[in-house]
C-alpha cells in the first residue's frame, strides 16, 4: 500500500498551499485531485488576494509571476445613488489587496510543487476515508481506473464544500451553522479591457452588479440572479444590457463590451463545520466553511487556514506536541467567524433583498450613505476587504 505523512485531498488554493508548506518543512505529502490538471487550472473562480494572501504566497517562494502579472489595488468603489464612492483601502490601512485570478495561484502552487518533485495524483477520485479513529488512517481512491489505498498518519480535508472528507466524520461529531440566500451570482468573463482602475460594488433596484478584472484584456463581472438562474437564458445582449443598467453612474464611465469567454452560476451561501478536526482528520478551506462571495474571502480563508495548519502538523512531526493540532479549530474559527459576519454584512448591504420591505430597504441605504459619509466607517470596511491580522502560530 502506497504511504505518506500527510494525505491531503484536494488541489485547490488549500491543498496545494499546505502541501507546499509542508515540504518547506520536510514533510511529505501526497495529493490526491479527481479532476485533471487543465481543469483545475482553468477553473475561473476567485479574483481578489488578500494584503496577508499576497505575502504569504510571496514569502513561500511562489509570488514571482503574481508580482509581475497581477494587479495591486488601492482602492475599491462602492456604486449605488447615481455615484461612485470610492473607499481608499490604503489610506485607510496601509495596505493594498492584488487582483490575481484564483486559477492563477493554482497554477503557480502546482508548477512549484512539481518542480519540487511534489506528489499531485490528478483525476485520482476519493471514495472513502476509514481509520480516523486509528493512527493510520487509510484513503481509498481510484486512479488509472484501478481502485487504490494511500495510508497516511494525518489527512487534510482540503476537498471543499462537497467533498468527501467531511462526510467522513461519524455523525454527531461536527456541528454545522448555515444559511442560504435567495439570490446568487452570475458570472461573465469577457475579452473585453477594463475601463475602470478599481473593483466597482453596484447596488442597483434590480440588484447587484460588480465590476472586476482578470488582466488589462479580461473583465470579470456579476450580475445578482435567482438561484435557480438558467445561464444560457441570457443572450450575450440581454447580459450586457443588465450589466450597463446596474453599474451606470451618471458620471460618463461606461464598461467596454466583448466575446463572452464564460458565463456560470456561483451559489450563495454561509456555511461554517466546527469543529475544524476529528482525530486524524483536519479540515482546511471550503471543506470547513463558506462564505458569500461578496467579500472576495473564500480563496483568502483557504491559504490563512493552511498557514495556521502546517506549523501545527509540522510540531506533531517533530515531538509528537499536539498542542498545535488542538488549537488549530479554534484558532481559525475566530478569524473564520468574523470573516463570515464580513461577508454577509457586505452581501445584504448591496444586494436587492426580494423580501425586503420599505423600513428593510431604507436601512440598506442609510448602511451605505454611512460608509461613504464617514471616515471611519469607511475604515471598517477597509480593514475587512483587504484583510483581518492572522495569528500564525510558528
Ligand atoms: P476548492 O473547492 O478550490 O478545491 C477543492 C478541490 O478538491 C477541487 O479541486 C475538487 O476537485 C477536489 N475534490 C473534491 N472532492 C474530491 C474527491 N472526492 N477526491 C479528490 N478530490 C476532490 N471566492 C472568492 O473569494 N471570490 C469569488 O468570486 C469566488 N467565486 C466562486 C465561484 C464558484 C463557482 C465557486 C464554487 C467558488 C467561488 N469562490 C469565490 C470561492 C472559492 O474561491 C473557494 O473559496 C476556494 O476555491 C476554496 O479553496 P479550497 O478550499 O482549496 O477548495
Ligand atoms: C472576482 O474578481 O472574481 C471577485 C472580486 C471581488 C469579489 C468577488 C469576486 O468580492
Amino acid at each position: 500500500m502506497k504511504r505518506t505523512q500527510v494525505a491531503v485531498i484536494g488541489a485547490g488554493p488549500a491543498g496545494l498551499m499546505l502541501s507546499h508548506l509542508l515540504a518547506a518543512r520536510g514533510i511529505d505529502t501526497v495529493i490526491l485531485e479527481r479532476r485533471s490538471r487543465d481543469y483545475v487550472e482553468s477553473r475561473i473562480r476567485a479574483g481578489v488576494l488578500e494584503h496577508h494572501s499576497a505575502a504569504a504566497l510571496r514569502a513561500a517562494g511562489v509570488g514571482a509571476r503574481m508580482d509581475r502579472q497581477g494587479m495591486e489595488h488601492t482602492s475599491i468603489d462602492l456604486a449605488f445613488s447615481g455615484a461612485h464612492h470610492r473607499i481608499e483601502l490604503a489610506r485607510l490601512t496601509g495596505k493594498k489587496i492584488m487582483v490575481y485570478g484564483q486559477h492563477e495561484v493554482v497554477k503557480d502552487l502546482i508548477a512549484q510543487r512539481l518542480a519540487d518533485a511534489g506528489e499531485i495524483l490528478f483525476e485520482a477520485d476519493v471514495s472513502g476515508i476509514e481509520g480516523l479513529d486509528s493512527d493510520r488512517p487509510i484513503i481509498r481512491y481510484t486512479h488509472d481506473g484501478r481502485n487504490q489505498t494511500l495510508t497516511c498518519d494525518f489527512v487534510a480535508g482540503c476537498d471543499g464544500y462537497h467533498g468527501v472528507s467531511r462526510a467522513s466524520v461519524p455523525a454527531g461529531q461536527i456541528v454545522t451553522h448555515a444559511r442560504s440566500y435567495p439570490y446568487a451570482w452570475l458570472g461573465v468573463l469577457a475579452e473585453a479591457a477594463p475601463t475602470s482602475d478599481e473593483l466597482v460594488y453596484a447596488r442597483h433596484d434590480n440588484g447587484f452588479a460588480l465590476y472586476s478584472m482578470r488582466s488589462p484584456e479580461v473583465t470579470r463581472l456579476y450580475l445578482q440572479c435567482r438561484p435557480d438562474e438558467d445561464p444560457d437564458a441570457w443572450s450575450d445582449r440581454a447580459l450586457w444590457d443588465e450589466l450597463h443598467r446596474r453599474l451606470e453612474t451618471g458620471d460618463g464611465w461606461t464598461i467596454n463590451e466583448g466575446p463572452i469567454l464564460q458565463k456560470n452560476i456561483a451559489p450563495m451561501r454561509s456555511f461554517v463545520a466546527e469543529p475544524m478536526r476529528y482525530r486524524r482528520l483536519l479540515l482546511a478551506g471550503d471543506a470547513a466553511h463558506i462564505v458569500p462571495p461578496t467579500g472576495a474571502k473564500g480563496m483568502n480563508l483557504a491559504l490563512a487556514d493552511v498557514q495556521v495548519l502546517a506549523p501545527a502538523l509540522a510540531r506533531w512531526f517533530d515531538s509528537a506536541d499536539e498542542t498545535g493540532l488542538d488549537a488549530y479549530s479554534d484558532t481559525c474559527l475566530k478569524r473564520i467567524w468574523k470573516v463570515q459576519r464580513f461577508s454577509v454584512w457586505m452581501t445584504r448591504m448591496l444586494h436587492a433583498q426580494p423580501d425586503a420591505d420599505g423600513f428593510e430597504q431604507r436601512l440598506q441605504q442609510a448602511e451605505l450613505d454611512s460608509v461613504a459619509a464617514s471616515d471611519s466607517a469607511a475604515r471598517h470596511l477597509a480593514e475587512n476587504y483587504v484583510g483581518l491580522p492572522l495569528e500564525v502560530p510558528e
